[in-house]
């Protein structure tokens, strides 16, 4: 007996849900940091795990809410996949749970999906009875059709989760011949690389204000030339990006261009180039061109 289904992960921003993602797939499907917002479109993959395909879902979390297009957009991103999947992976942190995990809830309580309760970053929480009285409330609560607790970072209970989708997912023939099929396009996989990188040098300082566009992209047998734009809103924040003498943008090269010659096994000429583009974040345009889109 076969099965197959959707499944979508969805959580407030920063909880861990991209990390989740790609230790589950063994392989980098989706960018992760330490900041909020780092995920900007839903990310799909698949993952076959014995007799059971499962196609993932990975969105953006859920932040406050502020009048920028880009984030209205964000925002609507999971409410794309509540319904029409079969299961809903709900991922909170640690046993915190405030107002946007509330809301997040919200808005996956109404799904008729299947739902798991995915407790995150348990290698955090030092006391853990704390942790059961947390699983208990949510039992009487009856939303849950299982409540996993585990360490996305430390590997720790994804298998118990790959079990658990095993037995919730419908029984089906699988979808898809290969679980090699690449959902995103070359060119967004090689712009979230870079745009990782840029958040990861300079998150703190530019928290989600950059995006990063390809300009061109030249591929040959043994290599690949590559130029890319980082998008900024400021003259500052592009002074933050350049850094003093280059160093900065010449590191976010380096480490983009390391990734990408591992994934492709061949050579990679990368140019990166900072460019000034006003209230980005409010243009729709510039937003589509992004691949951010209603
Ligand atoms: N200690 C610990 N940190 C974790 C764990 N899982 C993820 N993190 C860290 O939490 C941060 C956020 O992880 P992401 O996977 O980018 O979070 P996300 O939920 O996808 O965030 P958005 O895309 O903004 O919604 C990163 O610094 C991860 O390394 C975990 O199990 N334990
Ligand atoms: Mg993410």
């Amino acid at each position: 007996m076969k099965r197959c289904g959707y499944v979508s992960i969805i959580g407030k921003t920063n909880v861990g849900k991209s990390t989740f993602l790609n230790s589950l797939s063994g392989k980098k499907v989706s960018i992760t940091s330490k900041t909020s917002q780092t995920t900007r479109s839903n990310i799909y993959t698949i993952k076959n795990i014995r007799n059971t395909q499962a196609i993932f879902i990975d969105t953006p979390g859920i932040h406050s809410k502020t009048n920028k297009a880009m984030n209205k957009i964000l925002r609507k991103k999971p409410r794309e996949v509540v319904n029409d999947v079969d299961l809903i992976l709900f991922m909170i942190s640690g046993s915190k749970f405030d107002e946007l995990d509330a809301e997040t809830l919200n808005l996956i309580k109404k799904s008729n999906s299947k739902k798991i309760l995915l407790i995150n970053k348990i290698d955090l929480v030092k006391d853990k009875s704390e942790l059961f009285e947390f699983v208990k409330h949510f039992e009487h609560k009856e939303i849950f059709d299982s409540i996993i607790p585990l360490s996305a970072l430390k590997n720790d209970g994804i298998d118990i989760v790959e079990k658990e989708i095993e037995s919730l997912l419908p029984e089906n023939d699988f979808f898809y011949d290969s679980n090699n099929f690449n959902f995103q396009s070359f060119s967004f996989e090689i712009s979230e690389i870079i745009r990782e990188k840029v958040i990861r040098y300079l998150g703190d300082e530019l928290p989600y204000e950059t995006a990063v566009q390809i300009e061109s992209m030249n591929e040959k047998d043994d290599e690949i030339d590559i130029n890319a734009l980082i998008l900024v809103s400021r003259q500052s924040q592009k002074k933050i990006v350049i850094g003093s003498k280059g160093e900065k943008i010449k590191q976010i090269g380096t480490s983009a261009r390391k990734e990408i010659k591992e994934i492709l096994k061949k050579k990679v000429r990368l140019e990166l180039w900072c460019k000034v583009k006003k209230n980005w974040l409010n243009d729709p345009v510039t937003l589509e061109s992004l691949g951010i889109k209603n």
